[in-house]
């Protein structure tokens, strides 16, 4: 093969809570997303409990996209986008999450949103649960932390196949269910599965708890998904930053594929359908009770997923030290800066290789065709008194990577069905909730402190990317 397939899935990626806006429109009920105020490069953004008048929450009104999705998927059709990847605010279904019936209004929204996607031929690839889950499910059940949960977004996951199932064929279940791997922090067990930490409770198994019963929840609507139409393509979605030793030193070695196997073992469960023996052994050797049982053993065996999606922003590394003789990986404290890579201004490790090498790992361990679902650049960008924003800094980053992910198809014979770079038109960071972190091909003319005019403008990076998906890549 000469390059990517000739249906290869351009497009681009963003989640709802992070562009639409309109937070209290169409009966929607308060997520996760919504009580989380700005925070900036190194400042954590703060969890509030409820939304509390005068806190800046930058999620409530974003881009605006709830009002203005015509006039965005026009112009990712001019960049010839053939797939969108956002998701489904599942709080625009289940306002609370718990209800029996769906939020009509919430519904049209989204059938409004897919045709005008399918008007132009770009194909709708959806995420079940992206950080977005009902503040209600955290305040009420827990989280994650409670069983309940899977009934819930099971309800949510069949009603919406069967609702779109002739409009969107492409989905995921968890967006990155493994952040939480890093639950020592607040953010990721937050975004991830509504957790809330009780002073002085032991996090991590309460984190294996949550994590158990999404990877349950996600293989019971796998199963959903093909009982209400076999056409369906189900994937899971894993944030793979791939960990480095860094020497050679045979236990630096050892503790990068420790760390491995305690930030992966998600994509284990989804894909093989059961726990690895490793991380039955960890639990064991730290004493961890879970609820496991028989009939969700069955459960993840019966939901092996179709695909795996995921994001690959940057690559880590580790080391073993004296005082870790188990080489257990805590992420908190585990990592060290790579000598060999720059850094983006928010200290991501720019490493485009590490992309051909994730590919390939995922492809030697699992053999299912590979979705890269987000990949992109965060920078501050400047626009120019003609308005013009000139970020040949995103188109570098961008190339890099792509070129790398053509030699992983190329040369090294890996299956992969599509690339949607991250945040194709600027949006609320998720990490620091800042507009100023920009991934776009389209500038959106809105600042941290919420003023601008929310104007659209293409970046120069914006026909560059529409001459590699006019070209299918061949020319980078
Ligand atoms: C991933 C998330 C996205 C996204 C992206 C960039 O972790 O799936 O929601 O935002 O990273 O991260 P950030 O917005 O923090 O720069």
């Amino acid at each position: 093969m000469s390059g990517f397939k000739a249906n290869f899935m351009w497009g681009g990626a963003v989640a709802a809570h992070q562009l639409e806006g309109g937070w209290q429109e169409g009966g929607k009920g308060v997520s996760v997303a919504d009580v989380m105020t700005a925070g900036a490069h190194g400042v954590a953004r703060e969890i509030t409990d409820g939304v509390i008048a005068g806190k800046n929450y930058p999620n409530h009104d974003a881009i605006d996209f709830y009002h203005r999705y015509k006039d965005d998927i026009k112009l990712f059709a001019e960049m010839g986008f053939k797939c969108f990847r956002t998701s489904i605010a599942w709080t625009r279904i289940f306002p609370l999450g718990d209800e029996a019936q769906p939020n009509e209004a919430g519904l049209q929204f989204y059938d409004d949103l897919f045709d005008e996607c399918l008007k132009y031929g770009i194909e709708p690839v959806i995420t079940l649960s992206h950080f977005e889950m009902p503040y209600h499910l955290v305040t009420e059940y827990g989280g994650w932390r409670n069983r309940k949960l899977i009934e819930f977004f099971v309800r949510f996951a069949g009603v919406v196949f069967t609702r779109y199932q002739h409009k969107v064929k492409y989905w995921m279940t968890f967006n990155e269910i493994n952040n939480q791997a890093n639950y020592h922090e607040d953010f990721a067990p937050f975004t991830n599965s509504g957790l809330k930490y009780q002073p002085g409770e032991d996090r991590e198994p309460v984190m294996y708890q949550a994590a158990h019963y999404e990877l349950v929840a996600s293989a019971l609507a796998v199963k959903v998904a093909r009982e209400i139409n076999p056409a369906l393509q189900i994937g899971c979605m894993i944030a793979m930053c791939p960990i480095y030793p860094l020497t050679c030193a045979p236990d630096d070695m050892m503790m990068a594929m420790n760390a491995m196997h305690r930030r992966y073992w998600f994509t284990d469960v989804h894909v093989r359908g059961k726990y690895p023996r490793h991380l039955l052994n960890y639990f064991a050797r730290r004493g961890f009770k879970l609820d496991i049982t028989e009939e969700d053993r069955q459960a993840l065996a019966e939901g092996c997923v179709d695909y795996i999606g995921f994001s690959y922003y940057m690559s880590f590394a580790t080391q073993a030290t004296a005082d870790n003789p188990e080489l257990d990986y805590d992420e908190s404290k585990s990592l060290v800066s790579n000598p060999y890579v720059q850094k983006s201004d928010w200290g991501w490790q720019i490493d485009p290789v590490g992309l051909r090498y994730s590919l390939n790992w995922f492809w030697d361990h699992y053999q299912l065709p590979l979705f890269i679902v987000e990949n992109g650049f965060g920078a501050i960008d400047v626009r120019e008194s003609d308005g013009t924003v000139n970020d040949q800094y995103r188109i570098d980053y961008l190339a890099a990577h792509i070129r790398e992910m053509k030699k992983a198809v190329v040369e090294d014979g890996v299956d992969l069905m599509g690339y949607t770079p991250w945040g194709c038109i600027d949006l609320v960071s998720a990490g620091t909730g800042e507009m100023k972190k920009r991934y776009g091909f389209i500038y959106v003319d809105k600042n941290n402190d919420g003023s601008g005019t929310l104007a659209r403008s293409p970046k120069k990076s914006f026909s560059w990317y529409q001459n590699v998906i006019q070209t299918n890549a061949e020319y980078l």
